[in-house]
C-alpha cells in the first residue's frame, strides 16, 4: 500500500462566514490556508470560492484568479468544484472548466442534500466527463451514494477513461440524504470499486461527526483522505474547528499512525495521472 493522498476542502458552499468566522473566503485567506496545509502534508486542494460578500460564486474572473494564485504560491493540485452550490445552474457549473484547473470534481448522480436537492442529471454528467477529457482536466468522481458507483461504471464503459487514464473517486459520506459515514458503508463501496478499472483509487470524507470513523475506515481499507471545513466545522464535541490546518494535521497524524504517510503533490500527480508542473 502506498502513502496517503490528503485533500483539503477548506471552504465549501454551505457554511456562512457569519456562522463560521474561521472559514477562508477571500483569495488571501484561501492562499495562506493552502500554503499551510501543503506544509502539513496536503497534496490536493478542492476549491469553492466566495464573492466580495462571502457568498458562494462561480464567477469566471474569480475562478481564474484563484487557479493562478494557488498555482503560483503552492505545489498543490488545484481541483475546482464543478458542484458549486445547490442553486448553481448547469451552464455555470460547466463553465468552471473554462478556468483550466488541473482537476475538477464530477458528481455521479442526484442526491437529496439536507432540505435541498443536489442535481446531477445523466446528460450533464456526460457533458462534464467528456469536456474534461477534451481539455486535459483530471476528474475526481464524487460519490454520495452506492448506486452512483454503478453510474460511474456506466459512464466509463460508454464514454471511456478520463484524461490521464487513471480513475479516482471520492466517497462523500454522511450527507443527510446520501450514504451514512460508517465503516460498513465504506466497505460496501470498496467492494464495488473493485469492479472499476484496475488501479482505481478512492478517498473518503465523512461529513460532521462521521469524519473520524470515515478517516479510520478509509485508511484501513486502503483509501485516501479528504478533510476540511467544507465537510466538518466541529473538531470534537463542543469544540468548533479553529482552522483547516487543525483538520489536516489530524488527518496526517492518523495517516502516519497507519504507516501510510502523506504523499507529496508530485507523488499525488504521478498516482492520479495529473501532468507534472
Ligand atoms: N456543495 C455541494 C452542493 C462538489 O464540490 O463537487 C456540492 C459539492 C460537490 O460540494
Ligand atoms: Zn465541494
Amino acid at each position: 500500500m502506498t502513502g496517503t493522498l490528503i485533500t483539503v476542502a477548506p471552504t465549501g458552499a454551505e457554511s456562512s462566514k457569519a456562522d463560521v468566522p474561521a472559514l477562508p473566503v477571500t483569495l488571501d485567506e484561501l492562499v495562506s490556508t493552502a500554503k499551510e496545509c501543503e506544509a502539513l502534508g496536503a497534496s490536493i486542494i478542492h476549491v469553492h470560492i466566495r464573492d466580495a460578500a462571502a457568498r458562494p460564486t462561480l464567477d469566471q474572473g474569480r475562478l481564474r484568479a484563484t487557479v493562478a494564485a494557488l498555482r503560483e504560491s503552492t505545489g498543490l493540485i488545484v481541483q475546482l468544484s464543478s458542484g458549486g452550490a445547490v442553486t448553481d445552474p448547469e451552464t455555470d457549473r460547466l463553465a468552471v472548466l473554462d478556468a483550466a484547473p488541473e482537476m475538477a470534481s464530477c458528481t455521479m448522480g442526484t442526491v437529496n442534500f439536507g432540505d435541498d436537492v443536489f442535481m446531477n442529471r445523466w446528460d450533464f454528467i456526460v457533458d462534464l466527463h467528456t469536456r474534461m477529457q477534451e481539455r486535459g482536466i483530471v476528474p475526481e468522481y464524487e460519490i454520495f451514494d452506492l448506486g452512483q458507483l454503478t453510474t460511474l461504471q456506466r459512464l466509463l464503459s460508454k464514454h471511456g477513461l478520463p484524461f490521464g487514464g487513471h480513475v479516482h473517486v471520492d466517497l462523500v459520506m454522511g450527507v443527510p440524504g446520501g450514504m451514512p459515514g460508517t465503516a460498513a458503508a465504506l466497505v460496501a463501496c470498496e467492494q464495488v470499486i473493485r469492479d472499476l478499472p484496475a488501479g482505481t483509487t478512492f478517498s473518503a470524507t465523512g461529513i460532521g461527526r462521521s469524519t473520524i470513523p470515515v478517516i479510520l475506515a478509509s485508511l484501513s481499507a486502503g483509501g485516501h483522505l479528504r478533510v476540511g471545513m467544507e465537510d466538518t466545522i466541529t473538531y470534537a464535541k463542543g469544540r468548533p474547528v479553529e482552522s483547516n490546518m487543525q483538520l489536516v494535521a489530524r488527518a496526517v497524524a492518523f495517516a502516519r499512525l497507519a504507516e501510510r504517510p502523506p504523499l507529496s503533490p508530485g507523488q499525488a500527480r504521478e498516482l492520479l495521472g495529473v501532468p507534472a508542473r
